[in-house]
């Protein structure tokens, strides 16, 4: 088993160096991609100087310019996809919401049997420290409408720390993941659910951020509103159309 770890970023240089120190430092020996999208504040050269500390295991990948959270993603994965000496990718944040003793937990969970390992604020055991209560109210009320519009027996939707084994992404359209915000983990678990991956949902402990700036909008809410209501009505007029569409 190796493990990839994609972090997206953008503006993150407050917290990528000691957030790639801690997760260099778990004793599961993972890789890390930093997927960065031109962010003036240089989080990319500083990721440069940690690989320099790090060959080989640390990895950047430069875009030219913000085209959101999905489109990095896609590069990301797609790069995991290529080098196969990785069988599970993670997907993770910079600002430190995501604890690395939270991934390495994730990653003892993992079994030949398990696809993908979500963590989940929402059940026993999850916790959110920190969050005002309008987000937490909002991030509810995503993952409550997405779960019954698209009938998906899962907990919390629009969270982005998962693990995917490389046998699950390699059975879905990865260019047919269109969102372009935060949707995009939404639209994953639609993909993962429609190809028949095993989840495994985990809890984790989610950290509001103490540094830099969210980049949560009122465009990534609404996209996700009109995607999901989108596919709501897809999945009821034709239940088979995630298959369709996402898996190969
Ligand atoms: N490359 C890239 N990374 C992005 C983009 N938008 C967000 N990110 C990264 O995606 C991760 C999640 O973004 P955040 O702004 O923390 O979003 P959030 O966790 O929903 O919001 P906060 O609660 O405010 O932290 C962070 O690592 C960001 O740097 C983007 O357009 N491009
Ligand atoms: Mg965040």
């Amino acid at each position: 088993m190796k493990v990839l770890v994609v972090i997206p970023t953008y503006n993150e240089a407050a917290s990528i160096t000691s957030l790639t120190s801690e997760v260099l430092h778990l004793p599961d020996n993972v890789d890390i991609l930093i997927v960065d999208d031109n962010s003036p504040d240089k989080t990319a050269s500083l990721v440069k100087d940690i690989s320099r500390a790090w060959p080989n295991r640390v990895h950047l990948i430069e875009r030219r310019k913000k085209t959101g959270l999905g489109g990095a993603y896609r590069t990301g994965l797609g790069w995991f996809l290529l080098h196969d000496t990785y069988t599970h990718v993670v997907t993770m944040d910079a600002d430190h919401s995501h604890r690395p003793s939270d991934l390495h937990r994730m990653i003892s969970l993992l079994t030949p049997e398990r696809d993908v390992i979500m963590g989940v604020r929402w059940m026993p055991g999850g916790e959110i420290i920190n969050w005002p209560k309008s987000r937490q109210r909002l991030s509810r009320i995503g993952t409550s409408y997405a779960k019954w519009a698209l009938k998906l027996p899962l907990r919390d939707l629009t969270g982005g720390f998962r693990i995917y084994s490389r046998k699950t992404l390699e059975r879905i359209q990865l260019s047919a993941v269109s969102s372009e915000g935060y949707c995009f983990q939404i639209e994953m678990a639609r993909a993962v659910h429609a190809a028949k991956g095993r989840i495994l949902e985990t809890p984790i402990t989610f950290i509001e951020r103490q540094n830099g700036e969210s980049k949560m909008s009122k465009k990534i809410v609404l996209e996700a509103l009109i995607r999901v209501s989108g596919w709501a009505l897809e999945t009821r007029l034709r239940p088979n159309a995630d298959k369709l569409h996402y898996v190969k």
